[in-house]
C-alpha cells in the first residue's frame, strides 16, 4: 500500500510517473518534529536499507548520509554525499517493513543512528517535499505479488512501481567493456583491441574518455587523433566491438563552436542573477551550463547526441553532470583577490590554513552552485533548490532524444550523477573509486541498495579508477564485477596500467572474462526479468531469508538473480573466507569457464578455499543456472546452454531472451 502526502509546496520531479491522490495528513509511521524534520525509533533489530549510491554498508545504520549531488573522488568512510540523490530509504524491524520515498530535490539529511543509536532523523533543507509511506500490503490494483515476495521485497517492487521501469540497455552491454581516462588517439584504441584480441580475452565496448573530443568540446571530434572517424566505427564494429564516448555537463565557450553559439542564440544556458550566462570551468576551460531542467533545452541538447549517432555510435556515458565545478569565473576572481592579500605576511598557524583554504575550496564550491538559476516548468528557480536533478535531467535528455533518434535500436547510457527517475533513461557507474581493497567491498554494498532505487544497470569501475591496481586485486574484482551488469575496466590517467591482457596472470583473467560470458544468458534473463517485473536483480540476503538472523547480519555476499548466491573474497592475501549458507546449497567452483568442483553445502558456516584464478559461486536448493560456451564477443554468443542444477530441472528455469537490441514495448 502507498500513500503520498504532501509537504509545503514541493517542486516536482517527475520521478514518480504513476499518478495518486494526496492523503492529508502525515505519514502515520513517521513523527513529524518540526519543520521539515521526522524522526522514526529504531529497535535494536531494525534495519534500515536503501539511499542507493552511498558510501559504508548495506544496513546504513550507524551514519549520516545527505543527497547532495557532489564531485568528490574519495570514496572513505569519512564522506557524507556521492554523486547521487537517492532517497528511498525501507526500514525493517522483524515483523514489520515500511518504505519511504522522500521526493525533493533539496538537500535531504538521513540521520541512521549518528546521533543516536537507536533514531532515524530525516531532515528537509526546505520543508517542502511529497513523502510516499510504503508497506508491505498489497491494494488489489498494485502490482502483483510473486511468489518469492518477502516484506523488504515487496516494498521495493511497489515502489519501483511508481516509480518506471528501469531502464533496459542492449545485450552487448553486459559484455566486457575497457576504458581508460589517457587513450589519445586511434591507434591507440586499436592497440587496445589488438591487445585483447591477441591474449583472447573477450571483449565488446572499448570506451573513449575526454580526448577524443576536439579542445574537450561535446559533440566535436579531434579529426587528428581520430581522423575519419565514422570509418574507425565501422572498421571496430566489424569485429562486433563498440565504441562508447563520453559527454560532459559544460559546453566549452568558443566562438564559432556550433553548440556555444546555439545555446546562447537560444537562450539554452543558466544564467546569474543579472540575467548574463554563468561562467563555469571544467576540463576545456570556461564553459556554460545548458539549463536541462528546462524543456526545450533537453530537446536541444539531447538532440546533439545525433552528431555521434549518426557516425555509427550506440552508447554513451554522461559525466561531470552533478554538476562538477572547477571554478567559476566570480569564485576565481575572489580567490586571487584572497591569495593576494596574504602576500608578504608571515604566514602562521592561524593564516597559512587560511592561506591554502582559499585554492582548496574552489572547486564545487556551495557559493558558486547559488548563484545560476534554471528555468523549471515555467518559473525561475536558483540552482541550489534543485541541484540533485542536474544530472538526471542531463540523462533524460538524452534518453529521450533516443527514443526519437532510435526507435528500433536501444542506446547504450549510464551517467555519474543521479536521482530516482533517471533510473528510467540510463544506468549509473560509481564513480571514482580507488584501486583499494576496501572499494570492492563498497562495491558489493552499493550493489543491492542502487537496485532498490531503480538503477539496475550499475557497476563499478573494474580494478580501481585511482591509486595503482595489482594482479591480485584485479583478480579479486573481477570475481565481483563478472556479476555486474554494467562491467568495465575503467582507471584514471597517471595510474599503472591495467587493461587485462598487460598482467603476467593474464590466463586467469581470460578466465574469468570468459565465465561472464558463459553467464551472459543467464545475467541477462535474470536482469530482464528484475526490470520488466519492477523487482531486484542483486538482493541482499536478508531480502531472501528474513527469517534468518545470520543472513540478515551477512553484508558481503549477495544473491545474484534468483538461482546463485556469491560470496566474494575482498580482502589481500586472503586464501579462503568463510562463507555463510543460509540453506543447504550447491558450491560451484570455476576455474575461468571449466567448472572444476561441485559439491552440496549444508546449511551454515562454510570456510572456503578459492585460490586467486578461482571463482565460486552457490547454486541455491530448487534452481537451476544456465551456461553458454563462452565466445569473444556477445553477437557471437549461442544459445546451446548446459545447465547445472540443483535438485531442480533444466527445464524449471525460466529463460528471458529476445533480440537484445529493439527497445521492449
Ligand atoms: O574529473 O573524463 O568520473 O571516469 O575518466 C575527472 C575524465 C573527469 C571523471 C570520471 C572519470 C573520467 C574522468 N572524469
Amino acid at each position: 500500500m502507498i500513500r503520498k502526502y504532501r509537504l509545503g509546496d514541493p517542486i516536482e520531479t517527475e520521478s514518480v510517473v504513476c499518478p495518486m491522490p494526496v492523503t492529508e495528513g502525515l505519514p502515520e509511521g513517521l513523527l513529524y518534529v518540526s519543520e521539515g524534520c521526522f524522526k522514526k525509533v529504531l529497535t535494536e533489530n531494525t534495519r534500515v536499507y536503501g539511499l542507493g549510491e552511498t558510501v559504508r554498508g548495506i544496513n546504513k545504520r550507524g551514519w549520516k548520509y545527505i543527497s547532495n549531488c557532489t564531485d568528490d573522488p574519495v570514496h572513505t568512510e569519512t564522506k557524507h554525499s556521492l554523486y547521487a540523490a537517492q532517497n528511498f530509504i525501507l526500514v525493517w524491524d522483524a515483523d514489520d517493513a515500511v518504505g519511504y520515498y522522500f521526493d525533493t530535490p533539496c538537500k535531504v539529511e538521513f540521520d541512521v543512528g549518528y546521533e543516536r543509536y537507536d533514531e532515524l532523523v530525516v531532515r528537509l533543507e526546505t520543508p517542502d517535499a511529497y513523502v510516499y509511506e510504503i508497506t508491505p500490503d498489497l491494494a488489489e490494483n498494485e502490482s502483483k505479488a510473486s511468489e518469492a515476495d518477502t516484506p523488504c521485497r515487496r516494498v521495493v517492487r511497489q515502489f519501483r512501481h511508481i516509480i518506471g521501469r528501469s531502464y533496459i540497455p542492449p545485450r552487448w552491454a553486459f559484455g566486457y567493456g575497457q576504458s581508460r581516462w589517457g587513450y589519445k588517439s586511434r591507434e591507440d584504441i586499436e592497440n587496445v583491441i589488438k591487445g585483447y584480441k591477441e591474449a583472447d580475452i573477450p571483449l565488446d565496448s572499448v570506451y573513449l574518455d575526454i580526448d577524443y573530443m576536439d579542445a574537450f568540446k561535446d559533440f566535436t571530434i579531434n579529426e587528428k587523433t581520430y581522423p575519419d572517424f565514422p570509418g574507425f566505427v565501422k572498421e571496430v564494429k566489424d569485429k562486433n566491438i563498440h565504441l562508447v564516448p563520453i559527454i560532459d555537463a559544460g559546453v566549452k565557450i568558443e566562438k564559432g563552436y556550433e553548440v556555444y553559439e546555439e545555446g546562447i542564440e537560444q537562450d539554452h544556458f543558466c544564467k546569474k542573477e543579472d540575467g548574463t550566462p554563468f561562467v563555469a570551468a571544467v576540463w576545456p576551460g570556461r564553459v556554460h551550463f545548458p539549463d536541462l531542467l528546462k524543456k526545450e533545452t533537453r530537446e536541444w541538447f539531447g538532440e546533439k547526441y545525433s552528431f555521434l549517432l549518426d557516425k555509427g555510435i550506440d552508447g554513451f556515458w554522461n559525466d561531470m553532470n552533478e554538476p562538477a565545478i572547477f571554478y567559476s569565473e566570480d569564485g576565481l576572481k575572489e580567490a586571487f583577490k584572497k591569495i593576494r592579500s596574504f602576500e608578504g605576511q608571515n604566514l602562521d598557524i592561524g593564516t597559512f590554513f587560511q592561506f591554502t583554504n582559499v585554492v582548496e575550496t574552489i572547486n564545487n564550491n556551495p557559493n558558486d552552485y547559488a548563484s545560476f538559476y534554471h528555468e523549471y516548468m515555467g518559473k525561475r528557480f536558483r540552482h541550489d533548490k534543485l541541484h540533485n536533478l542536474y544530472g538526471y535531467m542531463m540523462t533524460r535528455a538524452a534518453g529521450e532524444a533516443f527514443e526519437k533518434l532510435s526507435p528500433d535500436k536501444r542506446i547504450l547510457m549510464f551517467s555519474r550523477s543521479s536521482y530516482i527517475g533517471m533510473h528510467r533513461y540510463g544506468g549509473v557507474w560509481t564513480g571514482d573509486n580507488d584501486s583499494w581493497w576496501s572499494h570492492i567491498l563498497l562495491n558489493i554494498q552499493q550493489l543491492p541498495a542502487l537496485n532498490m532505487c531503480g538503477f539496475l544497470y550499475c557497476g563499478a569501475d573494474t580494478g580501481g579508477f585511482s591509486a595503482n591496481t595489482t594482479e591480485d586485486l584485479m583478480l579479486r574484482w573481477l570475481t565481483v564485477s563478472i556479476f555486474t551488469p554494467l562491467f568495465r575496466n575503467h582507471s584514471a590517467l597517471g595510474t599503472r596500467d591495467q587493461e587485462l591482457y598487460r598482467f603476467p596472470h593474464k590466463d586467469w583473467m581470460r578466465g574469468m572474462v570468459r565465465l561472464r560470458y558463459a553467464l551472459i544468458p543467464y545475467l541477462y534473463s535474470e536482469f530482464m526479468k528484475a526490470a520488466l517485473n519492477e523487482d531486484m536483480y542483486i538482493q541482499p540476503l536478508s531480502f531472501a531469508y528474513p527469517e534468518d538472523d545470520r543472513a540478515c547480519c551477512t553484508e558481503d555476499q549477495l544473491l545474484v538473480g534468483e538461482s546463485i548466491m556469491i560470496a566474494p573474497v575482498y580482502t589481500q592475501n586472503a586464501k579462503g573466507r568463510y562463507v555463510y549458507l543460509p540453506e543447504d546449497m550447491k558450491m560451484l567452483r570455476f576455474e575461468g569457464d571449466v567448472l572444476k568442483e561441485e559439491k552440496v553445502l549444508e546449511k551454515g558456516d562454510h570456510y572456503i578455499d578459492v585460490s586467486l584464478k578461482e571463482v565460486v559461486v552457490f547454486l541455491r536448493k530448487g534452481h537451476a543456472l544456465p551456461l553458454a560456451k563462452p565466445a569473444n564477443t556477445t553477437a557471437e554468443l549461442k544459445n546451446d546452454l548446459t545447465y547445472i542444477c540443483f535438485d531442480a530441472d533444466p527445464g524449471s528455469y525460466d529463460l528471458y531472451t529476445d533480440d537484445g537490441i529493439t527497445p521492449v514495448k
